[in-house]
């Protein structure tokens, strides 16, 4: 018999057993129905004569990812999730959670208030709430550290990682696991209670002892960590209180945890979550992607060998072309140890890394590339050379394979008049190193056809990557900005700031490098380059700082050289170069600039209105979708605050008005460099925010 209590949980009587079913797709997230369902389900079989235990279990590929996010920042609707897991924890008869698939957050703290738990294969359980500036309120921190060490809870709580069922059986989170679905797992589990070979308990009802000095330490290792978000160190606080009647400790958990939903981290990190996702949603999402079973990498440089390495990660066979035997053997190695580091690392097995490397190869002929479905190109950035690259392979490689260009700032739609197909030609633009970074602009020409599109978005998720859709442009999104707001940094730089100072001020702010130190970490050959392709075009009236020109010509090319901005030692540690204070010195005296002084807060205020006077223009022009996009390319390609959430997330913290004000300040020093984008002054006179221009629920406001 089966009575639907609610379309998202229902209830099944198998003799002596009450199955609860959850079926909320896409990933049975706790929304409002779930908890009524699962309260009034719960209500019902404790009523029901005939019912002797029950069984929880989701349909779907996970039991419960957790509570639902987009319910954050809303007023809250009963059953709160807490009540309802006291309620399972509280039921006269046993209950037996069975989980699946990914249960994470409030998804595992339902299954920790049942009276056990059995997790089937594949099964991974976490408490990830930290990541999104939450603490886990649904009475993880009270029962978690009551059925494992507390070294273990502090640690998976605090990191808010995945824990694979093997080892959370092993740690005492699981009681057992089964290889069944979840519905007869569900069954198996009940009988194994009833027949008392599987010991239930509440959860709540064991006692155990917090030690104060391991809650002291965990919490100084937090504070120390930058930057000290507020959410882990609030989640060892809520853990401290275990020791407590379970009653006193969930109310402590409670309050910690509304503090952290009321805090600023919160809205920023569930900002960076939905941006992952947002971006996924591209006018072309609808077209069929093209299969890539094979790929083609032209170029073994340090892009080649990353892209050819996350190619290989990505299952796809790949064949990488190399100008010489040499510069392909060289090439080989390198593709190579990449696949040994990531072994090393526990990131690959053994077995899988010799078959990657059987699906490599590499060749100095062009004409091996023939029958593959995809070519990258990561040749050198000089547009003849790339446009002649693309004649030869348009008329070497199969109809229908798809030819994408790494270029960083070249015109797409130029490489793409090079061939007969257009329709198949994309800009693929991997971030260094390629294998390891998670952004792919993904550049759309003008004649790029839609299944392209489709085609390089599947590819980016293969290869564990965030496809960003970009526009044609000088720099596309990242790169565009960048290359504005690094000028903000050069001015501050002449103008009096020390570049020490500006670093320092950017990294308090949360990023993990200042503006500097990863110039010199990417290259400082590589900006000037820029510059000099620039130099021609670049307006009269357009401000220049010579600082990172006269560093290049001492041939001081940054840490590559062992020296740029800062001299740096084995261990890494890096000292400002005192040869660069004096050529500061001279562009000072050059340009008749008595030094000033700049705050920490003034040099963060003009660095990222600059960015965010950029990136409005960039959405401004349609090169990138929505604000998400950019927040996107910024939290996953340029090491962005991801608390913050992105650079237009911050903007509307900032608020549009307050941003025109400071702009139309600094334009009094130079009208040139600081101009209020159009977009920015319409939010500003409408009041609106940017996240009111990202899709409907793009975003967990
Ligand atoms: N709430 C609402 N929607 C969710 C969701 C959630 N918790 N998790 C995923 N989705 C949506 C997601 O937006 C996407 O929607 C679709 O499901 C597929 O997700 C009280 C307060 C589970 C590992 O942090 O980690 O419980 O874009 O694309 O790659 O203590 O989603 O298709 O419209 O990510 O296979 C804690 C968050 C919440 C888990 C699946 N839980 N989710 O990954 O698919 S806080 C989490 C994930 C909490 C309690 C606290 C992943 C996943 P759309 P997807 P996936």
């Amino acid at each position: 018999m089966t009575e639907q209590t609610q379309a998202v949980v229902s209830i099944e009587l198998e003799g002596a057993i009450g199955l609860v079913r959850i079926d909320n797709p896409p990933v049975n997230a706790l929304g409002a129905a779930v908890r009524q369902g699962l309260a009034q389900a719960l209500e019902t079989l404790e009523r029901d004569p005939q019912v002797q235990v029950v069984a929880l279990y989701g349909t779907g590929r996970a039991f419960s990812a957790g509570a639902d996010i987009r319910e954050f920042g809303k007023p809250p609707v009963d059953p709160k999730l807490p009540d309802v897991c006291n309620r399972i924890e509280a039921c006269a008869k046993p209950v037996v959670a069975v989980v699946h698939g990914p249960t994470f957050g409030g998804g595992l703290e339902v299954a920790l208030a049942a009276h056990a738990r059995v997790g089937l294969a594949g099964a991974r359980v976490g408490l990830p709430e930290v990541t999104l500036g939450l603490l886990p309120g649904a009475g993880g921190t009270q029962r978690l550290p009551r059925l494992i060490p507390l070294e273990a809870a502090i640690e998976i709580i605090s990191s808010g990682r995945q824990v694979p069922a093997e080892e959370a059986q092993s740690l005492g989170i699981l009681d057992r696991l089964s290889q069944a679905e979840p519905r007869q797992a569900a069954l198996d589990a009940a009988r194994a209670v009833l027949d008392g070979s599987l010991p239930t308990r509440r959860t709540g009802d064991i006692a155990v002892a917090i030690d104060p000095a391991t809650i002291a330490s965990a919490a100084a290792r937090l504070q120390k960590k930058r930057p000290a978000l507020a959410a882990p160190i609030k989640a060892v606080e809520a853990i401290s209180y275990a020791g407590h009647p379970i009653g006193e400790g969930l109310k402590a958990e409670r309050a910690l945890f509304l503090e952290l939903m009321d805090g600023p981290d919160r809205q920023g990190l569930i900002h960076a979550f939905n941006a992952e996702r947002a971006v996924k949603r591209i006018p072309e999402a609808g077209a069929a992607p093209r299969p890539v079973a094979s790929a083609g990498v032209i170029g073994g440089g340090t892009m080649g060998v990353g892209i050819a390495t996350a190619l290989l990660q990505a299952g796809i066979k790949t064949t990488l072309v190399e100008t010489s035997a040499e510069g392909a053997e060289r090439a080989r190695a390198k593709v190579i140890g990449n696949l040994d580091g990531a072994v090393k690392r526990g990131k690959l097995a053994a077995e899988q890394r010799d078959r990657l490397v059987a699906a490599f190869d590499t060749t100095t002929e062009l004409e091996k590339l023939a029958a593959v479905d995809l070519v990258v190109e990561a040749v050198f950035e000089d547009m003849a050379v790339k446009t002649g690259l693309f004649g030869q392979l348009d008329r070497i490689c199969k109809a229908g394979a798809i030819l994408a260009t790494n270029t960083s700032y070249l015109d797409v739609n130029q490489i793409a008049a090079a061939t007969s197909r257009q329709q198949n030609v994309i800009g693929l633009h991997f971030f260094s190193p390629a294998h390891v970074m998670r952004l792919l602009e993904v550049v759309v020409a003008e004649k790029t056809a839609p299944e392209i599109v489709a085609t390089a978005f599947e590819l980016a998720a293969r290869m564990k990557k965030v496809a960003v859709r970009s526009g044609v442009c000088d720099g596309f999104i990242g790169n565009r900005i960048l290359a504005h707001y690094r000028k903000a940094a050069d001015y501050m730089l002449l103008d009096g700031a020390s570049y020490e100072e500006i670093d320092r001020a950017l990294e308090d702010f949360g990023f993990a490098m200042g503006p500097f130190a990863v110039a010199d970490l990417a290259g400082l050959d590589i900006g000037w380059a820029t510059r000099k392709r620039k130099a021609p075009t670049r307006p009269a009236e357009e401000r220049y700082v010579a600082i990172a020109d006269r560093i290049c010509e001492a041939g001081w090319f940054g840490r590559k050289s062992g020296r740029g901005y800062y001299l740096y030692d084995d261990a890494g540690g890096r000292v400002p170069n005192p040869d660069v204070l004096a050529i500061v010195e001279a562009e000072r005296a050059a340009n008749g600039i008595q030094a000033r002084t700049f705050t920490p807060e003034e040099i963060v205020a003009r660095y990222m209105t600059a960015m965010i006077s950029e990136s409005a223009r960039v959405v401004e022009d349609g090169i990138a979708l929505h604000p998400i996009d950019v927040d996107a390319v910024f939290l996953f390609g340029y090491g962005f605050p991801r608390h913050l959430g992105g650079p237009l997330n911050h903007a509307d913290r900032i608020g549009a008005r307050q941003l025109v004000e400071r702009i139309e300040a600094y334009a009094r020093e130079d009208s040139h460099y600081w101009q209020t984008p159009g977009l920015l002054r319409q939010l500003a006179e409408s009041g609106g925010s940017f996240n009111d221009l990202n899709t409907a629920n793009s975003d967990g406001r």
